[in-house]
């Protein structure tokens, strides 16, 4: 193995091969501090051409990789497995914006780049990224690609596949395939860019990108909205597609569960309402700078809300500290979840129509297989995307995580069982990684499981890319 290293070392540079305990140990442990595994060494190449020669150096010792951008994934599909054999490829380094064209409506980067630098890359430029995560501070454009991200402007503009015209991307043999292409109309056979779109690092290392822009939105109408219940929210999102149409960006739920941890442990968050209410909805309009009557629009849909008898209250945004304050409430959910205690997370899709009557009913059986224990759900209604996330039942104040521990297995298995007979999905937008690869396989018809294992096997047929990640191994190897 230290041949390998030395090899490493001769392409990157040795400050570039790590290899200390304390150097590589925030590589090894996932956001959620769930997944922890053991890397060989992590390697910190600096262009594309150095992650070709990493990628060819690893298969020819028959060394696994492991593709990692900003590690903000929620699935364990960005550290390596407890055997200590991965290495772990950082794409950190490789943070060049390399073209901004706002005629074209393009933008190229580096895989490194920073969802929040290629966000200001386009704003400087007079354009939209629209991609909006609240890990966008620091995962990367490659990991948002490879997980095909979703987050809180897909109503309006799409998942990542739909904002990406053209890739580069380093084969598992280390030949770099050249698709960095802008171009709006190109049908000249297999779409290879969306093959690699969501392989969540098994397929090929993402090296750089061409991505859409759209018109700068600095216009916004935010507000907060207290609803009935998850029917009413659902009414509430038909009216705002009636009334907004394409100015509808944004439209989250939150329960009040959610709401009270991010209360209790958010420093300076507050409830811009007087009365609690069971659900919130998140709802913004954004228009271009001569688009009036987003204002209007908004007080006109909320007071159609109010008439419905879906809407109980609303707080507007008065200003951009107020919006913030707003969306802090929402983007900081994640973040409370881990400091309340054990989450067990669940990110599904279902019929829009389904929803309500899915969500009621999962509350009902949960309770019968861990009493007390505590749906905070909240996500994506308008794309059907709920993170059914659970914590831990806490009777008297402190979080049995043991008890939510023992039975995750059997909660995580309700809930999932429920989302099938729904034909809906068990991961709505952050992919397989290593937590959900057996579950997803289990749910999938045979022939969606072997071409996915045929597409895998075409591009990596050593298995050396990202191994255990999205497919699970399978049975008996
Ligand atoms: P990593 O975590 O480093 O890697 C994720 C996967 O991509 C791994 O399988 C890895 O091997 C692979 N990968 C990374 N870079 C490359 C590359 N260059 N080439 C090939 N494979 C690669 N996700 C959403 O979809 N919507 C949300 O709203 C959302 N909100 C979040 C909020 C918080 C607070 C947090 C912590 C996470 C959130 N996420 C969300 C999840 C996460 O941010 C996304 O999955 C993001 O796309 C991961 O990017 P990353 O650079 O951190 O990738
Ligand atoms: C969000 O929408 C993210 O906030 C994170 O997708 C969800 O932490 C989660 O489970
Ligand atoms: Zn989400």
């Amino acid at each position: 193995m230290s041949d390998l290293l030395d090899r490493l070392r001769d392409v990157v540079g040795a400050a570039h091969v790590l290899t200390d305990d304390a150097d590589v140990a925030a590589h090894e442990v996932d956001w959620t501090g769930v997944h922890r595994g053991r890397a060989l060494a992590v390697v910190r190449p600096a262009s594309t051409a150095e992650v070709a020669e990493v990628v060819r150096a690893c298969a020819a010792a028959r060394t696994p990789v492991v593709p990692q951008g900003g590690n903000t994934g929620l699935v364990g599909g960005g550290v390596p497995d407890g055997s200590g054999t991965a290495v772990v490829l950082s794409l950190t380094r490789m943070r060049t914006v390399r073209d901004v064209d706002p005629v074209a409506g393009t933008i190229t980067v580096d895989a490194g780049v920073v969802l929040a630098d290629v966000q200001a890359a386009a704003a400087a430029a007079g354009r939209l990224f629209p991609m909006s995560l609240g890990s966008e501070g620091s995962c990367t454009i490659g990991g948002n690609l490879a997980t095909n991200a979703g987050g809180t402007a897909v109503l309006r503009y799409g998942m990542t596949r739909e904002l990406v015209l053209g890739l580069e991307v380093v084969l598992p043999d280390g030949r770099v395939w050249d698709g960095l292409r802008g171009l709006r109309k190109d049908n000249t056979g297999y779409d290879l860019t969306q093959l690699f779109v969501g392989s969540e690092g098994t397929l090929g290392v993402i090296t750089g990108a061409v991505l859409r822009l759209f018109p700068a939105t600095p216009r916004h109408a935010t507000a907060w909205v207290a609803v009935p219940s998850v029917r009413d929210a659902v009414s509430l999102l038909a009216l705002a597609q009636r009334e907004a149409g394409a100015h509808l960006t944004t439209f989250e739920i939150a329960n009040r569960q959610a709401l009270d941890l991010v209360l209790a442990h958010l420093p300076g968050a507050v409830d811009p309402l007087e009365a609690p209410s069971d659900w919130y909805v998140l709802v913004e309009l954004a228009g271009t700078a001569t688009d009036d009557g987003l204002d209007d629009a908004l007080e006109r849909l909320l007071s159609l809300g109010v008439d419905a008898g879906a809407v109980t209250d609303a707080a507007v945004a008065t200003g951009p500290a107020r919006r913030d304050a707003l969306w802090a409430l929402r983007e900081g959910i994640s973040e409370v979840q881990k400091v309340e205690g054990a989450t067990l997370k669940h990110d599904v899709t279902l019929p829009i129509a389904r929803l309500a009557d899915w969500t009621e009913a999962m509350g009902h059986r949960l309770q019968e297989v861990l009493p007390g224990v505590r749906p905070v759900t909240y996500g994506h209604v308008g794309d059907g995307n709920l993170h059914y996330n659970l914590n831990a039942p806490s009777p008297d104040g402190a979080s049995r995580d043991d008890d939510l521990r023992a039975a995750a297995t059997d909660l995580s298995t309700a809930i999932h069982d429920a989302v099938a007979a729904e034909h809906g999905s068990i991961s709505a937008e952050h992919g397989l990684g290593r937590t959900k690869a057996a579950a997803a396989a289990a749910y999938k018809s045979d022939v969606e499981v072997d071409l996915m294992r045929a597409v895998k096997h075409a591009l990596d047929p050593d298995g050396l890319l990202n191994p255990g990640v999205l497919l699970p191994p399978r049975a008996g190897s």
